[in-house]
């Protein structure tokens, strides 16, 4: 396939730390979703310390944002979260189910890095409601739907015997999870094959539930973050149909190449729109925040006819 099939917003970047009003280094790795007539973005941030919060920005496009005053997210001070937040907290994603927003983030401590759960019902009350996951986890993301009662999210658990893959866990109250199943991995010699990890929470399609993930390329000059698309099956998400041969987005832009950590395009937030496109959202060098537009048909014809062969 030749021709862009992720169309990059001519005023990208969208979001730098020249927009927030409190002092930051980076913008970067957001999750978005559409609230009310509003898009939210809720994007991570550095610190001069090197540790990391979440902050709000708002648009009525999807393409231009403003950030609230303050931080959304900063590490909790006290209680049980307070002890694994220690040292920030890093790539929110958000997914809503009936009429609350999940958000998923990564909760680093001395104990490791893992997967703290809080909700919203109006993006200015947040309650932490759970750690989900032990150490070291990241890039967990919660399907909108629940199957057979369950709620399920795809996550990415480190291994030191096997390249980092994407599993599926189940949970009957957000709280308690298990049946775990790995349910996709690395391609050797493939674009993805050092590792990868969930993206945006998966969008619903009539031809299955459609997940942006990232892949990672090692070469002689440091990794590659690239984003791809997967396909699972619509009543069974440990059942994946395809997985996009080709990536969608690779670094190109000058803010993507070189930045805090050079040559990654991360995303964590993806919004289908009723015309058929779906904005995608990445940042860029783990620097500033980028959207692009793509067609959902085109992602999904991806993983059902030009399908990777997995080994
Ligand atoms: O620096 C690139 C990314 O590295 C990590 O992602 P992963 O664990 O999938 O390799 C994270 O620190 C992420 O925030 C960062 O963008």
């Amino acid at each position: 396939m030749t021709h862009e099939i992720v169309k990059r917003y001519s005023g990208n970047p969208i979001l730098t730390k020249a927009d927030i009003p409190y002092p930051v280094e980076t913008v970067h790795n957001a999750a978005v979703v559409k609230y009310g007539d509003e898009y939210i973005m809720l994007f991570r941030s550095h610190l001069r310390t090197g540790r990391s919060i979440i902050g709000l920005a708002r648009s009525s496009d999807g393409f231009r944002f403003k950030s609230d005053p303050e931080p959304f997210l900063t590490p909790a001070q006290t209680g049980l979260f307070a002890a694994y937040e220690e040292f920030g907290v890093e790539d929110p994603r958000i997914t809503k189910v009936e009429d609350e927003y999940l958000i998923t983030y990564s909760a680093y401590s001395r104990n490791g890095v893992r997967i703290a759960l809080a909700k919203t019902k109006d993006f200015n009350q947040i309650e932490r409601v759970s750690l989900i996951t032990q150490a070291d986890y990241r890039n967990t993301v919660i399907f909108p739907e629940k199957f057979n009662g369950l709620y399920a999210r795809l996550d990415r658990p480190h291994s030191e015997i096997s390249p980092w893959s994407i599993w599926i866990t189940f949970s009957p109250d957000l709280r308690f999870w298990g049946e775990s199943q790995l349910v996709m991995k690395p391609v050797p010699y493939h674009w993805d094959e050092m590792k990868i990890g969930p993206g945006a929470p998966p969008i619903k399609t009539e031809q299955g539930w459609l997940s942006i993930y990232h892949g990672v390329f090692q070469t002689m000059d440091g990794s590659v973050y690239r984003l791809g698309v997967a396909l699972h099956d619509l009543h069974d998400p440990a059942k994946i149909i395809g997985v996009g041969d080709s990536w969608i987005l690779q670094p190109e832009d000058s803010w993507e190449i070189t930045g805090y950590v050079h040559n990654v395009v991360f995303s964590c937030g993806a919004v289908p729109e009723p015309d058929g496109t779906v904005k995608i959202y990445w940042g860029g060098a783990d620097t500033v925040m980028c959207v692009g537009e793509a067609k959902i048909a085109e992602l999904v014809d991806l993983c059902l006819h030009h399908s990777r062969v997995a080994v």
